[in-house]
């Protein structure tokens, strides 16, 4: 399966412009969407964390590269829907109440959509009531919330206890990120799973699915 290099160096390099042009140009060679997400701005997106962990990159590149990638992805984003490419799994995703960190939210968001997820983003500061009506109405299978504070951390489980009131825990799987979470605080708030990154996500949202 062909990479587009282009997307890729597109993304690595923040390059928003470049990077419509590259999809516009892969998809013009007869590449699949799928395949532009997977091959080409996953692996960039990828790379552009672990140059952020090494210091490489700043926060400056981090905003640059996921507003390359989301771009891209309102591009692709129609076609996977035209091709049925998505549907079997609906995932509603949210930085919690108080907290206003998106751009891993937004990774997790774009690497979901790129598995061939449907991806309802609630944006950041979401309220407990807010991913309880979401649920209500989207009927997702999953809610995957995000927070980088610590402060805000105890919004998680005080969604988790709304969705149990309102008689929806149930119903969906609950998986959490961010950098101050961990497996033990999820099993604490009884979330059903944590990820690390973006790509360990995608795994885990397939897991949960299997068990459910
Ligand atoms: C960028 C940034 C900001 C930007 C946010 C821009 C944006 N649009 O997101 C701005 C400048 C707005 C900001 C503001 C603040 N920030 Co800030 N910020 C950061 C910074 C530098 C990087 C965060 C980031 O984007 N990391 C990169 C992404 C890719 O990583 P990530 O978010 O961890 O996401 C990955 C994983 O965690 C995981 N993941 C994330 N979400 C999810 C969800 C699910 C479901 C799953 C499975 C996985 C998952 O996958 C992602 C991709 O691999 C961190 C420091 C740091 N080095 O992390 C501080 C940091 C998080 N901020 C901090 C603070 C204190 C603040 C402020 C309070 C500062 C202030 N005094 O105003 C405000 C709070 C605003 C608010 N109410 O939210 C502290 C938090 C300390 C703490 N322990 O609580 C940090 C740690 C800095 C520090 N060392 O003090 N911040």
């Amino acid at each position: 399966m062909a990479q587009s290099k282009e997307l890729y160096d597109a993304i690595l390099n923040g390059d928003a412009k470049k990077a419509l042009a590259a999809t516009e140009a892969g998809l013009a060679a007869g590449m699949a969407p799928l395949d532009l997400i997977q091959q080409s701005m996953v692996p960039a997106m990828d790379e552009v964390c672990r140059l952020f962990e090494r210091e490489e990159y700043f926060v400056p590149e981090l905003l640059l590269s996921g507003r390359a990638m989301k771009g891209a992805m309102g591009l692709l984003k129609p076609l996977l829907a035209a091709a049925g490419q998505k549907m079997a799994v609906r995932v509603v995703i949210g930085t919690v109440k108080g907290d206003l960190h998106d751009i891993g939210k937004n990774i997790v968001a774009s690497m979901l959509e790129g598995s061939g997820f449907e991806v309802i983003d609630l944006g950041t500061d979401v309220s407990p009531e807010k991913f309880v009506t979401a649920v209500e109405e989207r009927k997702p299978h999953v809610v995957c919330m995000s927070a980088l504070l610590t402060v805000t951390m105890p919004a998680m489980k005080t969604t988790i206890d709304a969705l149990t009131s309102a008689g929806l825990r149930t119903h969906v799987k609950v998986l959490i990120g961010g950098a101050p979470v961990t497996t033990q605080y999820a099993k604490e708030i009884g979330a059903d799973g944590y990820s690390e990154n973006a790509s360990a996500a995608v795994g885990m949202v397939k897991t949960l699915l299997a068990g459910a």
